[in-house]
Protein backbone atom coordinates (compact mmCIF):
# COMPACT_ATOMS: atom_id res chain seq x y z
CA UNK A 1 0.00 0.00 0.00
CA UNK A 2 1.60 3.89 -0.78
CA UNK A 3 1.64 5.62 2.31
CA UNK A 4 -1.35 8.02 1.58
CA UNK A 5 -3.63 4.79 1.17
CA UNK A 6 -2.82 3.27 4.30
CA UNK A 7 -3.87 6.52 5.72
CA UNK A 8 -7.20 6.10 4.49
CA UNK A 9 -7.98 2.32 4.95
CA UNK A 10 -7.23 3.22 8.59
CA UNK A 11 -9.96 5.92 8.26
CA UNK A 12 -12.10 3.70 6.43
CA UNK A 13 -11.92 0.50 9.21
CA UNK A 14 -13.45 3.52 11.44
CA UNK A 15 -16.40 4.03 9.44
CA UNK A 16 -14.87 7.48 8.46
CA UNK A 17 -16.96 8.82 5.25
CA UNK A 18 -15.90 12.22 5.17
CA UNK A 19 -12.42 14.08 5.57
CA UNK A 20 -12.37 17.71 5.71
CA UNK A 21 -9.81 20.40 4.49
CA UNK A 22 -8.35 22.37 2.06
CA UNK A 23 -5.51 20.84 -0.28
CA UNK A 24 -1.81 21.65 -0.08
CA UNK A 25 1.71 19.78 -1.63
CA UNK A 26 2.36 18.14 1.58
CA UNK A 27 -1.45 16.09 1.82
CA UNK A 28 -1.66 15.23 -2.50
CA UNK A 29 -0.43 11.84 -1.41
CA UNK A 30 -3.16 11.18 1.02
CA UNK A 31 -6.03 13.06 -0.94
CA UNK A 32 -5.13 11.95 -4.42
CA UNK A 33 -6.48 8.71 -3.14
CA UNK A 34 -9.72 9.41 -2.73
CA UNK A 35 -9.52 10.09 -6.47
CA UNK A 36 -13.37 8.37 -7.67
CA UNK A 37 -13.92 6.65 -4.63
CA UNK A 38 -17.52 7.10 -2.78
CA UNK A 39 -16.86 5.78 0.37
CA UNK A 40 -14.86 8.16 1.58
CA UNK A 41 -15.03 11.65 0.33
CA UNK A 42 -12.73 14.66 0.61
CA UNK A 43 -15.11 17.39 1.66
CA UNK A 44 -12.98 21.03 -0.01
CA UNK A 45 -13.80 23.65 1.86
CA UNK A 46 -12.73 27.58 1.61
CA UNK A 47 -10.76 27.94 4.36
CA UNK A 48 -9.51 25.22 7.25
CA UNK A 49 -11.51 26.69 9.96
CA UNK A 50 -14.24 25.66 8.25
CA UNK A 51 -13.21 22.31 7.89
CA UNK A 52 -12.81 21.87 11.59
CA UNK A 53 -15.94 23.39 12.38
CA UNK A 54 -17.30 20.81 9.76
CA UNK A 55 -16.25 18.28 11.06
CA UNK A 56 -17.32 19.19 14.49
CA UNK A 57 -20.56 19.09 13.32
CA UNK A 58 -20.37 16.14 11.19
CA UNK A 59 -19.28 14.18 14.25
CA UNK A 60 -21.84 15.43 17.11
CA UNK A 61 -24.51 15.24 14.84
CA UNK A 62 -23.57 11.54 14.06
CA UNK A 63 -21.94 10.40 17.38
CA UNK A 64 -18.97 9.06 15.08
CA UNK A 65 -15.19 9.86 14.23
CA UNK A 66 -14.33 12.12 11.09
CA UNK A 67 -11.00 13.37 9.99
CA UNK A 68 -9.08 16.86 8.62
CA UNK A 69 -6.45 16.67 6.58
CA UNK A 70 -4.75 19.66 5.99
CA UNK A 71 -1.30 20.99 5.11
CA UNK A 72 1.74 22.05 6.46
CA UNK A 73 1.95 25.18 8.17
CA UNK A 74 -0.93 28.34 8.10
CA UNK A 75 -2.94 25.43 6.46
CA UNK A 76 -3.35 23.61 9.31
CA UNK A 77 -2.82 26.64 12.42
CA UNK A 78 -5.88 27.75 10.62
CA UNK A 79 -7.63 24.43 12.34
CA UNK A 80 -6.86 25.81 15.68
CA UNK A 81 -10.35 27.73 16.45
CA UNK A 82 -12.11 24.61 15.21
CA UNK A 83 -10.44 21.99 16.73
CA UNK A 84 -10.24 23.89 19.88
CA UNK A 85 -14.39 23.86 19.77
CA UNK A 86 -14.31 20.05 19.38
CA UNK A 87 -12.12 19.94 22.03
CA UNK A 88 -14.79 21.80 24.22
CA UNK A 89 -17.31 19.86 22.82
CA UNK A 90 -15.74 16.59 23.03
CA UNK A 91 -15.66 15.61 19.51
CA UNK A 92 -13.62 12.83 17.83
CA UNK A 93 -12.09 14.22 15.25
CA UNK A 94 -8.73 13.72 13.78
CA UNK A 95 -6.54 16.00 12.46
CA UNK A 96 -4.13 14.78 10.18
CA UNK A 97 -1.53 17.35 9.35
CA UNK A 98 0.67 16.67 6.07
CA UNK A 99 4.01 18.92 8.03
CA UNK A 100 7.08 19.21 5.81
CA UNK A 101 9.88 16.96 5.62
CA UNK A 102 12.24 16.40 8.69
CA UNK A 103 14.92 17.93 6.76
CA UNK A 104 12.75 21.29 7.28
CA UNK A 105 12.65 21.38 10.49
CA UNK A 106 14.37 23.05 12.98
CA UNK A 107 16.71 25.14 10.47
CA UNK A 108 13.34 27.55 10.29
CA UNK A 109 12.18 26.42 6.58
CA UNK A 110 9.51 27.53 5.02
CA UNK A 111 6.12 26.47 6.38
CA UNK A 112 7.99 24.50 9.24
CA UNK A 113 6.23 25.40 12.41
CA UNK A 114 5.72 23.00 15.92
CA UNK A 115 2.50 21.88 15.05
CA UNK A 116 2.29 19.38 17.69
CA UNK A 117 3.33 21.73 20.07
CA UNK A 118 0.56 24.49 19.27
CA UNK A 119 -2.04 21.67 19.09
CA UNK A 120 -1.28 19.46 22.78
CA UNK A 121 -3.14 21.77 24.78
CA UNK A 122 -6.64 21.51 22.53
CA UNK A 123 -6.30 18.01 21.97
CA UNK A 124 -6.70 14.84 23.65
CA UNK A 125 -3.11 13.69 22.07
CA UNK A 126 -0.79 15.17 19.78
CA UNK A 127 1.91 13.38 18.00
CA UNK A 128 4.24 13.30 15.28
CA UNK A 129 4.51 10.04 13.03
CA UNK A 130 8.52 8.95 13.25
CA UNK A 131 8.42 6.26 10.83
CA UNK A 132 6.13 5.32 7.60
CA UNK A 133 5.51 2.22 8.71
CA UNK A 134 4.18 3.17 11.68
CA UNK A 135 1.52 5.11 10.23
CA UNK A 136 -1.34 2.33 11.20
CA UNK A 137 -0.56 2.22 14.71
CA UNK A 138 -0.23 6.03 14.93
CA UNK A 139 -3.90 6.25 13.59
CA UNK A 140 -4.86 3.47 15.79
CA UNK A 141 -3.49 5.12 18.51
CA UNK A 142 -5.29 8.71 17.50
CA UNK A 143 -8.59 6.70 16.96
CA UNK A 144 -8.28 4.88 21.13
CA UNK A 145 -7.43 8.33 22.36
CA UNK A 146 -10.22 10.20 20.30
CA UNK A 147 -12.67 7.52 21.51
CA UNK A 148 -11.55 6.58 25.05
CA UNK A 149 -13.70 7.95 28.27
CA UNK A 150 -14.53 11.30 26.99
CA UNK A 151 -14.01 11.92 23.54
CA UNK A 152 -11.98 14.39 21.72
CA UNK A 153 -10.28 15.41 19.04
CA UNK A 154 -6.40 14.07 18.35
CA UNK A 155 -3.89 15.44 16.45
CA UNK A 156 -1.38 13.35 13.76
CA UNK A 157 1.66 15.31 12.32
CA UNK A 158 2.98 13.21 9.01
CA UNK A 159 6.70 14.69 7.78
CA UNK A 160 6.11 14.46 4.23
CA UNK A 161 8.88 12.58 3.01
CA UNK A 162 6.93 9.73 5.37
CA UNK A 163 4.12 10.00 3.24
CA UNK A 164 5.65 10.64 -0.70
CA UNK A 165 6.54 7.76 -2.64
CA UNK A 166 6.30 5.40 0.59
CA UNK A 167 4.88 2.04 0.48
CA UNK A 168 3.61 -0.43 3.57
CA UNK A 169 3.39 -3.94 4.01
CA UNK A 170 0.29 -5.44 6.04
CA UNK A 171 -3.54 -5.36 5.97
CA UNK A 172 -6.06 -2.87 8.18
CA UNK A 173 -7.02 -3.58 11.45
CA UNK A 174 -10.24 -4.06 12.72
CA UNK A 175 -11.16 -1.69 15.41
CA UNK A 176 -12.09 -4.13 17.81
CA UNK A 177 -8.48 -5.14 17.79
CA UNK A 178 -6.77 -1.82 18.85
CA UNK A 179 -9.44 -0.22 20.93
CA UNK A 180 -12.48 -1.37 23.34
CA UNK A 181 -15.28 -0.64 21.11
CA UNK A 182 -17.74 -2.01 23.64
CA UNK A 183 -16.83 -0.42 26.67
CA UNK A 184 -19.55 0.69 29.28
CA UNK A 185 -18.21 0.94 32.52
CA UNK A 186 -20.26 0.32 35.27
CA UNK A 187 -20.72 2.21 38.46
CA UNK A 188 -19.39 0.82 42.19
CA UNK A 189 -21.85 -1.52 43.62
CA UNK A 190 -21.71 -0.01 46.97
CA UNK A 191 -21.90 3.66 45.59
CA UNK A 192 -25.28 3.05 43.46
CA UNK A 193 -26.90 1.26 46.92
CA UNK A 194 -25.52 4.83 48.70
CA UNK A 195 -26.96 7.01 45.99
CA UNK A 196 -30.62 4.96 45.46
CA UNK A 197 -31.27 5.13 48.78
CA UNK A 198 -30.46 8.86 48.78
CA UNK A 199 -32.40 9.41 45.37
CA UNK A 200 -35.42 7.64 47.03
CA UNK A 201 -35.47 9.32 50.44
CA UNK A 202 -35.37 13.03 48.70
CA UNK A 203 -38.10 15.02 49.11
CA UNK A 204 -37.71 17.22 46.11
CA UNK A 205 -35.05 15.58 43.57
CA UNK A 206 -34.12 16.71 40.03
CA UNK A 207 -32.13 14.86 37.37
CA UNK A 208 -29.65 17.22 36.06
CA UNK A 209 -29.14 16.10 32.62
CA UNK A 210 -25.47 16.66 30.83
CA UNK A 211 -23.92 15.96 27.93
CA UNK A 212 -22.75 12.31 29.31
CA UNK A 213 -26.66 11.28 28.22
CA UNK A 214 -25.72 11.95 24.66
CA UNK A 215 -22.66 10.55 24.39
CA UNK A 216 -24.25 7.17 26.31
CA UNK A 217 -27.22 7.58 24.33
CA UNK A 218 -28.81 7.06 27.93
CA UNK A 219 -31.98 9.46 27.69
CA UNK A 220 -34.85 7.13 28.36
CA UNK A 221 -33.14 5.61 31.07
CA UNK A 222 -32.40 8.99 32.68
CA UNK A 223 -36.51 9.95 31.86
CA UNK A 224 -37.28 6.46 33.56
CA UNK A 225 -35.36 7.14 36.57
CA UNK A 226 -37.04 10.87 36.43
CA UNK A 227 -40.09 9.20 36.46
CA UNK A 228 -39.78 6.95 39.21
CA UNK A 229 -38.70 8.94 41.13
CA UNK A 230 -40.66 12.41 40.26
CA UNK A 231 -37.27 13.89 39.51
CA UNK A 232 -37.63 17.19 38.10
CA UNK A 233 -35.87 17.03 34.40
CA UNK A 234 -33.07 20.28 33.95
CA UNK A 235 -30.74 20.13 31.15
CA UNK A 236 -27.34 20.94 31.91
CA UNK A 237 -26.14 24.44 29.63
CA UNK A 238 -26.12 23.27 25.79
CA UNK A 239 -27.69 19.67 26.40
CA UNK A 240 -31.39 21.11 26.18
CA UNK A 241 -31.57 17.43 23.90
CA UNK A 242 -30.34 15.51 26.81
CA UNK A 243 -33.99 14.78 27.96
CA UNK A 244 -37.33 15.12 25.50
CA UNK A 245 -38.57 18.94 26.46
CA UNK A 246 -41.95 17.88 25.92
CA UNK A 247 -42.24 15.80 29.60
CA UNK A 248 -44.14 16.85 32.10
CA UNK A 249 -41.12 16.50 34.69
CA UNK A 250 -39.29 18.87 31.98
CA UNK A 251 -39.06 22.75 33.91
CA UNK A 252 -36.35 24.11 31.26
CA UNK A 253 -32.45 24.69 30.83
CA UNK A 254 -30.25 26.54 33.27
CA UNK A 255 -27.92 28.96 32.84
CA UNK A 256 -26.88 32.51 31.35
CA UNK A 257 -29.32 32.18 28.86
CA UNK A 258 -31.81 29.78 29.96
CA UNK A 259 -34.94 30.08 32.08
CA UNK A 260 -35.94 31.50 35.35
CA UNK A 261 -37.86 28.17 36.14
CA UNK A 262 -35.03 26.10 35.29
CA UNK A 263 -33.22 28.37 37.81
CA UNK A 264 -35.58 28.39 40.82
CA UNK A 265 -36.41 24.36 40.26
CA UNK A 266 -31.92 23.61 40.77
CA UNK A 267 -32.05 25.85 44.12
CA UNK A 268 -35.12 24.44 45.81
CA UNK A 269 -34.21 20.68 45.41
CA UNK A 270 -32.81 18.73 47.71
CA UNK A 271 -31.24 16.13 46.22
CA UNK A 272 -29.90 16.69 42.57
CA UNK A 273 -28.38 13.44 40.52
CA UNK A 274 -26.22 15.01 38.15
CA UNK A 275 -26.01 12.66 35.80
CA UNK A 276 -23.19 12.60 32.94
CA UNK A 277 -22.33 16.51 33.85
CA UNK A 278 -19.44 17.95 35.69
CA UNK A 279 -21.91 21.33 37.30
CA UNK A 280 -19.65 23.37 35.50
CA UNK A 281 -19.22 27.30 35.08
CA UNK A 282 -21.94 27.46 32.14
CA UNK A 283 -24.71 25.49 34.16
CA UNK A 284 -24.21 26.61 37.99
CA UNK A 285 -21.68 29.73 37.95
CA UNK A 286 -20.34 27.88 40.61
CA UNK A 287 -22.89 29.60 42.45
CA UNK A 288 -24.24 28.73 46.18
CA UNK A 289 -27.18 30.81 45.30
CA UNK A 290 -27.84 28.67 42.10
CA UNK A 291 -27.10 25.34 43.75
CA UNK A 292 -28.09 25.42 47.44
CA UNK A 293 -24.66 24.65 49.73
CA UNK A 294 -27.44 22.15 51.56
CA UNK A 295 -28.29 20.61 48.75
CA UNK A 296 -26.80 16.76 48.60
CA UNK A 297 -25.28 16.03 45.42
CA UNK A 298 -24.91 12.59 43.58
CA UNK A 299 -22.84 13.14 40.22
CA UNK A 300 -22.10 10.66 37.64
CA UNK A 301 -18.88 11.05 35.05
CA UNK A 302 -17.19 8.64 33.48
CA UNK A 303 -14.04 10.92 34.31
CA UNK A 304 -12.84 10.33 37.46
CA UNK A 305 -11.27 13.65 37.41
CA UNK A 306 -14.86 15.69 37.14
CA UNK A 307 -16.04 14.40 40.45
CA UNK A 308 -16.26 16.94 43.27
CA UNK A 309 -14.57 18.96 40.37
CA UNK A 310 -17.00 22.14 40.96
CA UNK A 311 -19.39 20.82 44.10
CA UNK A 312 -18.65 18.94 47.46
CA UNK A 313 -20.57 15.80 46.23
CA UNK A 314 -22.13 13.20 48.66
CA UNK A 315 -21.98 10.25 46.47
CA UNK A 316 -19.64 10.45 43.13
CA UNK A 317 -20.10 7.51 40.62
CA UNK A 318 -17.42 6.96 38.22
CA UNK A 319 -19.30 4.82 35.26
CA UNK A 320 -20.77 5.12 31.80
CA UNK A 321 -24.06 7.48 32.36
CA UNK A 322 -26.76 5.00 30.49
CA UNK A 323 -24.77 1.75 32.56
CA UNK A 324 -24.84 3.56 35.91
CA UNK A 325 -28.91 5.15 35.15
CA UNK A 326 -29.55 1.33 34.64
CA UNK A 327 -28.11 0.31 38.06
CA UNK A 328 -29.88 2.92 39.57
CA UNK A 329 -32.70 2.14 38.16
CA UNK A 330 -32.80 -1.94 39.13
CA UNK A 331 -31.79 -0.41 42.50
CA UNK A 332 -34.37 2.11 43.27
CA UNK A 333 -36.75 -0.24 42.12
CA UNK A 334 -35.25 -3.83 44.14
CA UNK A 335 -34.75 -1.68 47.09
CA UNK A 336 -37.01 1.20 47.51
CA UNK A 337 -39.69 0.44 45.31
CA UNK A 338 -40.97 4.57 44.16
CA UNK A 339 -39.61 6.19 47.15
CA UNK A 340 -41.73 8.57 49.47
CA UNK A 341 -44.56 10.09 47.79
CA UNK A 342 -43.71 13.58 46.59
CA UNK A 343 -46.87 15.20 45.20
CA UNK A 344 -46.45 18.48 46.55
CA UNK A 345 -42.86 18.47 44.61
CA UNK A 346 -44.43 17.07 41.33
CA UNK A 347 -47.12 19.95 41.89
CA UNK A 348 -44.12 22.55 42.09
CA UNK A 349 -42.49 21.76 39.27
CA UNK A 350 -45.66 21.86 37.34
CA UNK A 351 -46.41 24.84 38.36
CA UNK A 352 -42.93 26.01 37.26
CA UNK A 353 -43.31 24.43 33.83
CA UNK A 354 -46.52 25.97 33.28
CA UNK A 355 -44.85 29.51 33.87
CA UNK A 356 -42.27 29.06 31.36
CA UNK A 357 -44.94 28.25 29.19
CA UNK A 358 -46.89 30.74 29.70
CA UNK A 359 -43.84 32.93 29.58
CA UNK A 360 -42.90 31.89 26.03
CA UNK A 361 -46.09 31.77 24.62
CA UNK A 362 -46.64 36.02 25.61
CA UNK A 363 -43.93 36.44 23.41
CA UNK A 364 -46.64 36.22 20.46
CA UNK A 365 -47.83 39.58 21.32
CA UNK A 366 -44.59 41.31 20.91
CA UNK A 367 -44.76 43.92 18.16
CA UNK A 368 -43.12 46.56 16.18
CA UNK A 369 -40.97 46.61 13.01
CA UNK A 370 -38.10 45.48 13.15
CA UNK A 371 -40.05 42.92 15.37
CA UNK A 372 -38.06 41.81 18.53
CA UNK A 373 -35.62 38.81 18.26
CA UNK A 374 -38.24 36.57 20.78
CA UNK A 375 -40.69 36.94 18.71
CA UNK A 376 -38.93 34.96 16.13
CA UNK A 377 -39.20 32.07 18.36
CA UNK A 378 -42.87 31.21 18.81
CA UNK A 379 -42.73 31.18 14.97
CA UNK A 380 -39.75 28.31 15.19
CA UNK A 381 -41.12 26.23 17.27
CA UNK A 382 -44.75 25.83 15.07
CA UNK A 383 -42.34 25.11 12.15
CA UNK A 384 -39.47 22.97 13.51
CA UNK A 385 -40.29 19.60 12.44
CA UNK A 386 -39.50 17.16 16.28
CA UNK A 387 -36.47 16.05 14.79
CA UNK A 388 -35.20 19.20 12.87
CA UNK A 389 -31.49 19.70 14.07
CA UNK A 390 -30.21 23.79 15.12
CA UNK A 391 -27.03 24.92 15.35
CA UNK A 392 -26.87 27.61 17.83
CA UNK A 393 -23.78 30.48 17.44
CA UNK A 394 -22.88 32.73 20.08
CA UNK A 395 -24.72 36.30 20.47
CA UNK A 396 -27.66 37.45 21.91
CA UNK A 397 -30.27 36.70 19.32
CA UNK A 398 -29.39 33.55 18.85
CA UNK A 399 -29.18 32.62 22.47
CA UNK A 400 -32.45 33.43 23.00
CA UNK A 401 -33.13 29.52 21.28
CA UNK A 402 -31.64 28.07 24.39
CA UNK A 403 -35.11 28.57 26.56
CA UNK A 404 -37.27 28.53 23.46
CA UNK A 405 -36.68 26.20 21.33
CA UNK A 406 -37.98 22.71 22.51
CA UNK A 407 -35.90 19.58 21.77
CA UNK A 408 -37.27 16.13 21.66
CA UNK A 409 -34.56 13.99 20.06
CA UNK A 410 -31.23 13.62 21.37
CA UNK A 411 -28.01 15.36 18.93
CA UNK A 412 -30.64 17.64 18.04
CA UNK A 413 -28.87 20.58 19.98
CA UNK A 414 -24.95 21.96 18.47
CA UNK A 415 -23.49 25.34 19.98
CA UNK A 416 -20.11 26.37 21.18
CA UNK A 417 -19.93 24.04 24.13
CA UNK A 418 -18.34 26.45 26.80
CA UNK A 419 -15.66 27.24 24.03
CA UNK A 420 -17.81 30.63 23.11
CA UNK A 421 -16.55 30.82 19.57
CA UNK A 422 -18.46 33.49 17.53
CA UNK A 423 -18.89 32.44 13.56
CA UNK A 424 -19.21 28.75 14.36
CA UNK A 425 -22.79 28.20 13.74
CA UNK A 426 -22.67 29.03 10.02
CA UNK A 427 -20.08 25.46 8.97
CA UNK A 428 -21.56 23.83 12.65
CA UNK A 429 -24.28 23.12 10.70
CA UNK A 430 -23.29 22.19 7.46
CA UNK A 431 -21.51 19.90 9.42
CA UNK A 432 -24.62 18.29 11.20
CA UNK A 433 -26.44 18.42 7.57
CA UNK A 434 -23.57 15.71 6.58
CA UNK A 435 -23.24 13.76 9.76
CA UNK A 436 -27.11 13.00 9.26
CA UNK A 437 -28.72 13.62 6.17
CA UNK A 438 -31.99 12.24 7.25
CA UNK A 439 -32.38 14.87 9.98
CA UNK A 440 -33.73 18.78 8.92
CA UNK A 441 -30.76 21.13 9.76
CA UNK A 442 -31.11 24.91 10.47
CA UNK A 443 -28.67 27.40 12.00
CA UNK A 444 -29.07 30.61 13.66
CA UNK A 445 -26.87 33.10 13.86
CA UNK A 446 -26.37 36.77 13.88
CA UNK A 447 -25.07 39.31 11.13
CA UNK A 448 -21.72 39.27 13.55
CA UNK A 449 -21.20 35.58 13.65
CA UNK A 450 -22.21 35.04 10.09
CA UNK A 451 -19.90 37.04 8.38
CA UNK A 452 -16.90 35.13 9.99
CA UNK A 453 -17.50 32.09 7.58
CA UNK A 454 -20.06 32.94 5.30
CA UNK A 455 -17.45 32.32 2.30
CA UNK A 456 -18.56 28.45 3.31
CA UNK A 457 -21.66 29.12 1.21
CA UNK A 458 -20.19 27.90 -1.59
CA UNK A 459 -19.19 24.84 -0.18
CA UNK A 460 -22.76 24.22 0.78
CA UNK A 461 -23.62 24.87 -2.76
CA UNK A 462 -20.99 23.25 -4.71
CA UNK A 463 -22.24 20.33 -1.77
CA UNK A 464 -25.65 20.48 -2.17
CA UNK A 465 -26.07 20.25 1.79
CA UNK A 466 -29.41 21.87 2.51
CA UNK A 467 -29.01 23.85 5.43
CA UNK A 468 -31.45 26.15 6.46
CA UNK A 469 -29.48 29.07 7.67
CA UNK A 470 -31.28 32.18 10.03
CA UNK A 471 -29.26 35.50 10.11
CA UNK A 472 -31.14 37.52 12.27
CA UNK A 473 -29.68 40.79 12.25
CA UNK A 474 -29.93 43.65 14.59
CA UNK A 475 -27.09 45.33 12.60
CA UNK A 476 -24.96 44.99 15.52
CA UNK A 477 -22.65 43.14 17.65
CA UNK A 478 -25.67 42.88 19.79
CA UNK A 479 -24.15 40.77 22.81
CA UNK A 480 -21.24 43.40 23.48
CA UNK A 481 -23.23 46.24 22.71
CA UNK A 482 -25.34 45.79 25.47
CA UNK A 483 -22.29 45.03 27.92
CA UNK A 484 -20.85 48.46 26.62
CA UNK A 485 -24.26 49.89 27.42
CA UNK A 486 -24.28 48.20 31.05
CA UNK A 487 -21.20 48.47 32.16
CA UNK A 488 -18.87 51.46 29.74
CA UNK A 489 -21.55 54.54 29.69
CA UNK A 490 -22.67 53.69 26.68
CA UNK A 491 -19.42 54.85 24.80
CA UNK A 492 -19.96 52.02 21.62
CA UNK A 493 -16.93 51.02 20.20
CA UNK A 494 -16.98 48.52 17.36
CA UNK A 495 -19.75 47.24 18.22
CA UNK A 496 -22.27 48.79 15.44
CA UNK A 497 -21.94 46.59 12.10
CA UNK A 498 -22.59 47.47 8.43
CA UNK A 499 -23.54 44.46 6.71
CA UNK A 500 -24.42 43.41 3.19
CA UNK A 501 -28.21 41.96 2.39
CA UNK A 502 -27.58 38.67 3.67
CA UNK A 503 -30.23 37.16 1.56
CA UNK A 504 -28.46 38.65 -2.03
CA UNK A 505 -25.29 37.64 -0.21
CA UNK A 506 -26.43 34.05 -0.72
CA UNK A 507 -27.96 34.51 -4.44
CA UNK A 508 -24.68 35.63 -5.68
CA UNK A 509 -23.13 32.38 -4.67
CA UNK A 510 -26.14 30.17 -5.72
CA UNK A 511 -27.93 29.85 -2.86
CA UNK A 512 -31.65 30.11 -1.90
CA UNK A 513 -32.17 33.48 -0.06
CA UNK A 514 -35.36 35.00 1.62
CA UNK A 515 -35.77 38.23 3.40
CA UNK A 516 -38.37 38.20 6.28
CA UNK A 517 -39.95 40.90 7.59
CA UNK A 518 -43.09 39.50 9.39
CA UNK A 519 -43.38 37.19 12.05
CA UNK A 520 -46.19 35.64 10.24
CA UNK A 521 -43.81 35.33 7.18
CA UNK A 522 -41.32 32.96 9.01
CA UNK A 523 -43.61 29.78 9.27
CA UNK A 524 -44.17 29.65 5.45
CA UNK A 525 -40.51 30.75 4.59
CA UNK A 526 -38.78 28.05 6.44
CA UNK A 527 -41.34 25.40 5.37
CA UNK A 528 -39.95 26.53 1.78
CA UNK A 529 -36.68 26.50 3.15
CA UNK A 530 -36.69 22.92 4.70
CA UNK A 531 -38.41 21.60 2.04
CA UNK A 532 -35.77 22.71 -0.74
CA UNK A 533 -32.40 20.58 -1.15
CA UNK A 534 -29.79 22.80 -1.41
CA UNK A 535 -28.69 25.73 0.81
CA UNK A 536 -30.81 28.50 1.70
CA UNK A 537 -30.14 31.81 3.68
CA UNK A 538 -33.01 33.64 5.50
CA UNK A 539 -32.21 36.81 6.67
CA UNK A 540 -34.51 38.69 9.65
CA UNK A 541 -34.02 42.08 10.61
CA UNK A 542 -34.62 42.53 14.43
CA UNK A 543 -34.29 45.12 16.51
CA UNK A 544 -31.50 45.77 19.30
CA UNK A 545 -32.26 43.40 22.22
CA UNK A 546 -30.51 44.11 25.54
CA UNK A 547 -30.72 41.50 27.81
CA UNK A 548 -31.03 41.88 31.87
CA UNK A 549 -28.35 40.00 33.70
CA UNK A 550 -29.17 36.17 33.42
CA UNK A 551 -32.49 35.18 35.57
CA UNK A 552 -29.75 32.53 36.99
CA UNK A 553 -29.07 34.61 40.88
CA UNK A 554 -25.17 34.02 40.28
CA UNK A 555 -25.69 35.58 36.85
CA UNK A 556 -24.67 39.30 36.71
CA UNK A 557 -24.07 39.18 32.97
CA UNK A 558 -20.33 39.70 32.93
CA UNK A 559 -18.37 36.49 32.41
C1 LIG B 1 -14.24 34.50 18.08
C2 LIG B 1 -14.94 35.46 18.97
N1 LIG B 1 -14.70 36.78 18.86
C3 LIG B 1 -15.39 37.65 19.63
C4 LIG B 1 -16.30 37.21 20.55
C5 LIG B 1 -17.04 38.18 21.44
N2 LIG B 1 -18.46 38.23 21.06
C6 LIG B 1 -19.38 37.48 21.70
S1 LIG B 1 -20.92 37.73 21.14
C7 LIG B 1 -20.40 38.89 20.04
C8 LIG B 1 -21.37 39.63 19.17
C9 LIG B 1 -22.27 38.77 18.39
O1 LIG B 1 -22.94 39.53 17.43
P1 LIG B 1 -24.00 38.85 16.51
O2 LIG B 1 -23.48 37.60 15.94
O3 LIG B 1 -24.49 39.85 15.54
O4 LIG B 1 -25.17 38.45 17.54
P2 LIG B 1 -26.05 39.46 18.42
O5 LIG B 1 -25.46 39.47 19.79
O6 LIG B 1 -26.02 40.80 17.77
O7 LIG B 1 -27.41 38.87 18.41
C10 LIG B 1 -19.01 39.05 20.12
C11 LIG B 1 -18.23 39.97 19.24
C12 LIG B 1 -16.48 35.82 20.67
N3 LIG B 1 -17.33 35.26 21.53
N4 LIG B 1 -15.80 34.98 19.84
MG1 LIG C 1 -26.01 41.17 15.70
Amino acid sequence: MKAGQAVLEALRAEGVEYTFGVVGSTTNSIVTEMYGRSDIRFVDTRHEEGAAFMAYGYSRASGRPTACITTSGPGTINLVTGISLAYKGRAPVIVIAGDVARDFIYRDGSQAFDLVGLFKPITKLALEVNKTERIPEMLHYAFRAALADKRGPVFLDIPRDLLDDQTIAGEPLRPGAYRAVEARIAGDPQAIQRAAALLAQAQRPLLLAGGGIIDAEASKEAVALAELLDMALVPSYGHTDAVPNSHHLYVGPPGGRGSAEAAEALHRADVILALGTRLNQATTFWDYRVINRETQIVQVDIDAQEIGRNYPVAVGIVGDARAVAEQLLRAVRDTYSQGRPKAAWRSEVAALAARRQARLQGELSLTGTPMMPQRVYPELRRVLPRDCMVTIDAGVAPGLAYDRLHFEVPRTLFNYAGHGGLGMGYCVGLGTKLGRPDRPAVSLQGDGGFLYTSQEINTAVRWRIPLVSIVLNNSCHGAEKAQQQRHFGGRYIGVDLVNPRFDKLAEVYGARGMYVQHPEEIADAMKEALASNGPSVIEIPVAEYFPTPAPTPGGTGRH
